[in-house]
């Protein structure tokens, strides 16, 4: 019994860590350890024997026990230590300069546009940005030979030569998330797609990625006349103007038809723009009523239900309400850019608070 004391009470006092501690009181102390081992052979003592050796067995468990519990307490108390010594924070060093970080004047924007159509009854729907080209392309009514499709315009997904999944693109409008929207929520439907796009183009003018808006309205007898003053609306309320007058332009898309592309009159005196007045015009969406096979794409029957659509760049109208010359500033992430055109954090655009202060 003394040999089993002095080996289990050094190797505790010696145990690194606590998975050693528990292999030793299993090996002690467990159930087939070998203290219990001991107290099994109380049975086959003497009644003499078994009062000496049974009090001795048990006191002997006591203290290995009490040994474990104190080496276990000990390794607690030096991985604390450790972890004060190496964890400290020294709470007396100066502070960094307070640094405000800024609202990305396309977030301004994308809320601004989001503000004005949720006025107008509008829901912002969202979807992938990794679309198949059914939905990017297809059910738009954007045939195969279409030149929009090329290689050169679109940023094609790699796959395998074997890859049985239809080919997949960087959406390249949002209009897939109408024909999303059409399939899951059916007419009638008021929604706004504001989110990134991509097309293959990079020049003074072009940015590999970029933001879109497009509108759709769907109802029993949505006309022109609905786009027009819906967008009308728009256009004040986003220029922050009373009077606008907006020019539609005959044009071709094809998911729209008839297609229109909307200026709005302004004027350009010592490079700022003022909207509403001046003899030049500004080309800023495209519109018009969705095609019939497109509603029939979204599960929707064209014999029932008619509906308008349009589509803004929003970096476009960025860089027209807030002055920004340089597109391509835009992604640089030069922070005395985003101090000197971002917005503060806490102004969010409402139309009775103001879109911009
Ligand atoms: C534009 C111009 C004209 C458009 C069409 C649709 C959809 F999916 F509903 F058919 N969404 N957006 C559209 C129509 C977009 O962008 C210049």
């Amino acid at each position: 019994m003394t040999e089993l004391r002095d080996k289990y009470l050094t190797a505790i006092a010696a145990a690194p860590d606590e998975d050693a501690l528990e292999d030793l009181r299993v090996t002690a102390v467990g159930k087939k350890g070998e203290v219990s081992l001991k107290m099994r052979e109380l049975g086959k003592m003497t009644p003499e024997e078994r009062q000496v050796a049974g009090p001795a067995l048990n006191a002997l468990k006591d203290e290995i026990n009490s040994a474990l519990a104190a080496r276990k307490q000990a390794l607690g108390d030096a991985a604390l230590d450790e972890r004060l010594r190496t964890e400290w924070l020294d709470v007396s060093l100066p502070a960094r300069g307070r640094r405000q970080g800024t609202i990305h004047p396309i977030s301004q924007v994308s809320e601004e546009v989001t503000a004005i159509f949720a006025d107008m009854g509008f829901a912002v729907a969202e979807g992938p940005q990794i679309e198949t080209d059914w939905y990017n392309f297809d059910a738009l009514n954007i045939p195969g030979h279409h030149p929009a499709r090329a290689e050169m315009d679109t940023f094609y997904m790699h796959r395998s030569a074997d890859d049985e999944r239809p080919p997949h693109v960087l959406r390249t409008h949002t209009s897939p998330v109408q024909i999303r929207t059409m399939q899951a929520q059916g007419a009638p439907l008021r929604i706004i797609a504001p989110g990134r796009v991509y097309r293959a183009d990079y020049d003074q003018t072009h940015t590999p990625m970029f933001h879109q808006v497009e509108g759709l309205a769907i109802d029993r007898d949505i006309s022109m006349a609905n786009l027009k003053w819906t967008l009308e609306e728009f256009v004040k309320a986003f220029f922050e103007v009373d009077n606008v007058e907006l020019r539609f332009r005959a044009s071709h898309f094809p998911f729209t038809e008839p297609s229109a592309e909307v200026d709005i009159r302004c004027s350009w005196q010592d490079g700022t723009l003022k909207v509403g007045e001046g003899d030049d015009w500004l080309e800023i969406l495209g519109s018009g009523m969705v095609h019939p096979k497109v509603l029939e794409a979204g599960n929707i029957d064209p014999s029932q239900w008619q509906g308008f659509a349009f589509g803004l760049g929003i970096d476009r109208i960025a860089m027209l309400k807030y002055g920004i010359p340089d597109l391509r500033a835009f992604f640089d992430s030069d922070l005395r850019w985003l101090r000197h055109y971002g917005f503060a954090g806490l102004d969010v655009p409402t139309l009775h608070g103001g879109l911009s202060r």
